[in-house]
């Protein structure tokens, strides 16, 4: 015996072969359903459907409203809320509201909704429409069968692909394991060396401290020095006092270079003092006159050709600036850099790891053997450990991956699966778009320039069955507006191949999208039609 109702294409093709069943010969109420014809039998009283009221029979299509359903107006306009059944003999019966019968409109492919008018323009022409619709359906329903074809093969390669997931999740938590315990090992190794090495550059520490005061020392002596000598040259009358006088006699301190130091000038550089010693020059005056002075003597540069005398002076005084290294701003900007540095991702963290702990110096201290060795050991040590941690957060991050991916739902038979990992193409005038299943979808202008994301895989939003279609949200700003989504459409196709791209509203995109994955003869619309028209 056929099984028809798993078998769609094949009562199709006996349909096309055979001609439809004519159901319109057996007499029967106008606007009723072979179905209903037992609900209204002429021998005896009709009750209404909603069983509201019983009526002579007479009473049913007379044109009169008496049922509060409308059940005993079918064929007339008489109620408000009736339907009327066109036979539609040769295609497909459907149901009208009643007010459109007589209303001189031709709903009913076999005219019938428009009897009160026998000259109307409405023809019967059911078995023209039958026949295109059921070529339609005929191919559809091959479409249907070749592609329900590709769909298995689909469906057990993606059951095989959860298959090795769960297999890879078995095997990525046992490595997962191991490396946790090996990175453990390899932490403490690098411990235990590490306070070695520590223990052993303590007293290169002490030295390099030594060194560096020593160096510091030297440093400030120097820069006393350069002082004294220039005190001792500005201080002319050799009396250990600067005063405004001296200052007045040089070019170097006319700030404003009109060819003459006024004492207000003079007394800038003095700190507003009228005479300094030493002491207060060297704290006070020197900071204020050390660019000047320096600027004047072996810094002084030859003008450019094209820059202005102020140009040069101006890039003078800030190269002394600096060498003075005592501008605020400049130790800010330092410390901002050290700052920003300090963001920098892991990789310098570890590069920093293998260098010993503390860095002793950069100048000249030489370690003896063993602190060499142990230097040796314990940057071995750190990178070892530094490597076994990446390994470990390799596994956890391809851990992720499966299991987000073990949470997909890919279809009822896992049919959706095979198509993750690929994408598709869909070019018009302005853009070039591409969907991603499961992962993205994306917009380029034909012009160039970078991707707008469309929207990530939000999950499966079909209203009739849940698969019909995808749903891509949270993708780019849109400007003054919400973030871009993307719904998708998900028909029944020979290929996987985006057939259509719209933005019904701004930022809102619809992409039309057929595949042999979505052909399941389990849905398949045309079957129930033809069932129906059975
Ligand atoms: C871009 C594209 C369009 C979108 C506008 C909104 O031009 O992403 O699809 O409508 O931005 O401003």
């Amino acid at each position: 015996m056929f099984k028809l109702y798993t078998r769609p294409f094949v009562v199709l093709l006996f349909i096309f072969v055979f001609g439809e069943i004519k159901t319109s010969e057996i007499p029967r109420p106008r606007g009723i359903s072979l179905s209903r014809l037992p609900l209204y039998s002429p021998d005896r009283d009709f009750t209404c459907l909603d069983g509201s009221l019983t009526i002579p029979f007479l009473q049913v299509n007379d044109d009169y409203c008496d049922c509060l359903d409308g059940s005993d107006e079918p064929g007339t306009a008489a109620c408000p809320q009736g339907t009327f059944y066109c036979t539609n003999a040769g295609h497909r019966p459907i149901n009208i509201p009643s007010s459109r019968v007589n209303d001189g409109i031709c709903d009913c492919c076999d005219a019938s909704d428009e009897y009160a008018f026998p000259n109307s323009k409405c023809v019967n022409n059911c078995h023209e429409l039958g026949r295109s619709a059921r070529v339609e359906a005929l191919k559809k329903a091959e479409l249907l069968k070749a592609g329900s074809q590709i769909r298995s093969e689909l469906s057990q390669k993606g059951i095989q692909m959860k298959q090795e997931k769960k297999e890879k999740l078995l095997v990525l938590n046992r490595s997962k394991s191991e490396a946790e315990l090996i990175k453990k090992e390899k932490e403490m190794l690098k411990q235990e060396i590490e306070k070695l090495e520590n223990h052993a550059l303590e007293k290169y520490r002490v030295i390099e401290e030594e060194q560096k005061k020593l160096k510091q020392d030297q440093e400030s002596e120097k820069q006393r020095k350069e002082a004294l000598d220039a005190f001792m040259a500005f201080d002319t009358n050799q009396d250990g006092k600067l005063e405004i006088s001296e200052l007045q006699t040089r070019p170097t301190f006319d700030r404003d270079r009109d060819g003459e130091i006024t004492e207000q000038e003079a007394q800038y550089f003095l700190d507003e003092n009228t005479e300094v010693a030493f002491e207060e020059f060297f704290n006070v005056a020197w900071p204020k006159i050390k660019p000047y002075h320096l600027t004047a003597s072996e810094t002084f540069k030859p003008p450019r050709s094209g820059a202005t005398e102020a140009d040069d002076l101006a890039e003078d005084y800030e190269e002394a600036v600096e060498e003075t290294g005592d501008t605020e701003d400049h130790d800010e900007e330092a410390a901002d850099h050290e700052e920003e540095e300090g963001d920098e991702p892991d990789v310098e963290d570890e590069q920093e790891l293998e260098q010993p702990q503390e860095s002793i110096s950069e100048t000249s201290i030489e370690y003896d053997e063993e602190t060499n060795k142990l230097i040796g050991q314990a940057s071995e040590a750190r990178k070892q450990y530094n490597e076994a941690d990446r390994v470990l957060k390799d596994l956890q991050n391809e851990l992720t991956a499966v299991q987000e991916s073990l949470e997909k739902d890919y279809g009822s038979d896992e049919e959706f699966a095979a198509l993750e990992g690929q994408c598709f193409e869909y070019t018009d005038r302005e853009y070039i778009y591409k969907l991603c299943p499961f992962d993205q979808v994306t917009q380029q202008a034909k012009v160039g320039g970078a991707d707008t994301r469309l929207g990530v895989w939000g999950g499966w939003a079909g209203q009739t069955t849940r698969y019909d279609t995808m749903l891509y949200s949270n993708g780019a700003s849109c400007w003054n507006g919400p973030q871009r989504s993307t719904h998708v459409h998900v028909r029944c196709g020979s290929e996987s191949v985006v057939t259509s791209v719209t933005e019904p509203n701004r930022c809102e995109y619809l992409f039309e999208f057929t595949t042999p994955a979505a052909c399941n003869p389990a849905l398949d619309k045309t079957s129930e039609d033809m069932h129906d028209e059975l």
